[in-house]
C-alpha cells in the first residue's frame, strides 16, 4: 500500500488550498473544497474495509451511497492544510444507509467534514447529472467578488454581462454564467438545495454577501473559473467608480463567444 500522503489528489488538495491562502481568498475557516474520488484511485494508498469511524451527514445522500470524496474538515483553516493535511482534511465514502459518512482516512484530531458538505453533496449530486466528468466542488471567499456583491444588483444576467464586460476572456470561460443566490444563512440544507439547483445550469454560483461556489472536472479547472470570476470582479471594483471611457461591446463578447465555439447565454447579451 503507498502512502496516501504521496497522492496525486492529497497534493492537489494542498497546493490549492495553500494558494487560495496566500490569495487573501480563505481567511480562518473559509472555504471549503471537496474532491470526487474513484475507488480504485484510493485503494492504492487505504484499505477500503477499514472504517475509521461514521459520521452522520444529516440529509439523504441515498443516490451517491459508495461514493468516495476528499473533503476539507469543519472549522480547520486552509492556511494550515499544506503541512498538517491528516488533520485538516479526510477521505469519506457515503454509507449504504446514505445518511452516513464513513471515514478512511484523515480528520485526525477527531474533526469532521466542512459544515457546507450538504452543499458540496447535493452540488456533486447536480453537476453530474449534466456533467458525468464533474469532480470539485470549490467554495471560497474571493475579496473582489464579494465586494461586488455588495454595490452591483444581484440578478444573474446583469452580474455576469459585468463580468463579461471586464475581461475579454471571460465568456469564453465562463459562457454559461453566473448563478446567484440572496443572502442565506450558510451550513444548512435550504441553501445545499438551492446551490444545487442552480449548479444544474451554471458551473459557478455567487452567495450574495459570502462568496463562490464552482464546480469543474479537476481541481485547475474549478480554480481556474473562480480565478476569472475574481480577476474580472478586481477590474470591476477599480473602475465601477470611475467615468466608463471604453468596454467591450456585446457585438464583441457575441464575436468572441462564436469564434472559440462556446455555448454561451446568448439570452445574457444585449444584441
Ligand atoms: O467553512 O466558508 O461557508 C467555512 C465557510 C462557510
Ligand atoms: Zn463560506
Amino acid at each position: 500500500m503507498k502512502n496516501i500522503l504521496t497522492a496525486p489528489f492529497v497534493e492537489e488538495m494542498r497546493q490549492t488550498t495553500a494558494n487560495m491562502y496566500r490569495l487573501g481568498w480563505d481567511e480562518r475557516n473559509g472555504g471549503n473544497i471537496s474532491y470526487l474520488l474513484e475507488e480504485s484511485q484510493v485503494a492504492e494508498y487505504l484499505d477500503m474495509n477499514q472504517v475509521i469511524r461514521t459520521i452522520p451527514l444529516g440529509f439523504d445522500a441515498s443516490t451517491i451511497i459508495g461514493k468516495i470524496f476528499l473533503v476539507t474538515g469543519t472549522g480547520k483553516y486552509f492556511k494550515n492544510i499544506l503541512d498538517k493535511p491528516e488533520e485538516n482534511l479526510g477521505i469519506v465514502r457515503i454509507a449504504k444507509d446514505g445518511v452516513t459518512a464513513e471515514l478512511l482516512w484523515g480528520y485526525t484530531d477527531g474533526g469532521k467534514f466542512t459544515s457546507e458538505f450538504p452543499a458540496h453533496l447535493m452540488s456533486h449530486m447536480a453537476r453530474l447529472s449534466v456533467d458525468p466528468e464533474n469532480r470539485v466542488i470549490m467554495h471560497t471567499h474571493p475579496t473582489n467578488t464579494l465586494a461586488m456583491t455588495y454595490v452591483h444588483e444581484l440578478n444573474e444576467r446583469t452580474f455576469t454581462h459585468t463580468l463579461w464586460e471586464m475581461c475579454t476572456e471571460c465568456v469564453v470561460v465562463f459562457p454559461d454564467g453566473i448563478g446567484i443566490l440572496p443572502w442565506m444563512l450558510c451550513g444548512t440544507n435550504s441553501i445545499g438545495e438551492a446551490t444545487a439547483e442552480k449548479m444544474k445550469k451554471f458551473r459557478l454560483v455567487v452567495w450574495g454577501m459570502h462568496g463562490i461556489y464552482g464546480a469543474g472536472k479537476t481541481m485547475d479547472e474549478t480554480f481556474g473559473l473562480i480565478e476569472t470570476v475574481e480577476k474580472a470582479a478586481q477590474i470591476y471594483m477599480l473602475t465601477a467608480h470611475l467615468p466608463r471611457v471604453n468596454t467591450i461591446k456585446d457585438t464583441e463578447m457575441q464575436e468572441l463567444a462564436e469564434f472559440f465555439g462556446v455555448n454561451y447565454r446568448k439570452d445574457f447579451l444585449n444584441l
